[in-house]
């Protein structure tokens, strides 16, 4: 099992609200179809959508005002349920028969982190050779009411629930930079240790992005490197990244390499 993160930023337009990458989204898709692998499950991201309406109903304040939180949370689940119903259009007419799930019907988190979560669906879909494509989303919370979950979160998550031997963050930038890249001079870490993840401070956070990019990015990858998942971050705005990826060839990207030994394929406490 192998599970695929889409970042919101490659799907969609992350400087204009509501933009969807449609020639990205294709070319994904064919890439992932002509790997011929089945046992994938998708997650994707929130990008211009999940994002955006988030941010217009400050529903990443801390104090927010309450009144503001239901209608919030609505529109925030409807607009990821739209990048959804876009995605699940353009990967269809590729070939890529994928069944959409969302997350705040089958997970519910305690203080933002994943509590209770309901897997049979993606088990049967699977078994019916669908590809269960799930997405960040708005989800109830047992302490705050809601909370804003991840796609990362959920791809770690499931990986684990699957016994997933890879994960792929797929993402708008090469990989891991040794410094913020836009101010120059910055290398590409082709390998990094769940230990200097801990040290890094900087990358890619932009502005709208209220689960907070590359960095948090990778302290949920750790957690599956620690116990032996491969783990890739690959530029999906490159063609054919994605495909090497999947398929196990050398790739241009980030490998977060855990403390264990190799060759973990089950669950572990
Ligand atoms: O783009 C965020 O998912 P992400 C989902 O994977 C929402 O962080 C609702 C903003």
């Amino acid at each position: 099992m192998m599970v695929v993160k889409l970042g919101g930023s490659v799907l969609t337009d992350k400087s204009r609200p509501l933009s969807f990458n449609e020639d990205v989204s294709g070319r994904l898709a064919d890439e992932i179809v002509s790997t011929g692998e089945k046992e994938i499950i998708l997650i994707h991201g929130g990008g211009s959508y999940g994002h955006y309406t988030a941010l217009a109903y400050g529903l990443d304040k801390i104090g927010k005002p309450v009144s503001q939180v239901p209608l919030g949370f609505l529109e925030t689940h409807m607009s990821m349920r739209r990048l959804t119903d876009r995605l699940v259009e353009v990967f269809y007419r590729r070939g890529l028969r994928v069944y959409p799930l969302t997350a705040s019907s089958i997970a519910i988190t305690r203080r933002g982190r994943i509590d209770s979560l309901y897997i049979e669906s993606i088990k049967l879909a699977l078994e019916m050779g669908l590809t269960p494509l799930l997405h960040g989303d708005v989800v109830f919370d047992y302490e705050d009411g809601f909370s804003i979950l991840s796609g990362d979160q959920i791809a770690v998550r499931l990986a684990l629930e699957f016994e997933a031997y890879k994960v792929i963050f797929v993402v708008d930038v090469d990989g891991v930079y040794d410094r913020d890249p836009k101010l120059g001079g910055a290398s590409l870490i082709r390998e990094i240790s769940v230990e200097s993840i801990r040290n890094i401070a900087s990358g890619g956070r932009s502005s709208m992005d209220v689960t907070g990019g590359m960095i948090s990015k990778l302290i949920e990858a750790s957690i599956l490197a620690e116990k032996g998942v491969e783990v890739y971050i690959v530029n999906g705005l490159k063609p054919g990244r994605l495909y090497k990826a999947i398929i196990g060839l050398e790739v241009e990207g980030t490998r977060i390499i855990g403390g264990k030994t190799l060759g973990y394929r089950g669950k572990e406490g």
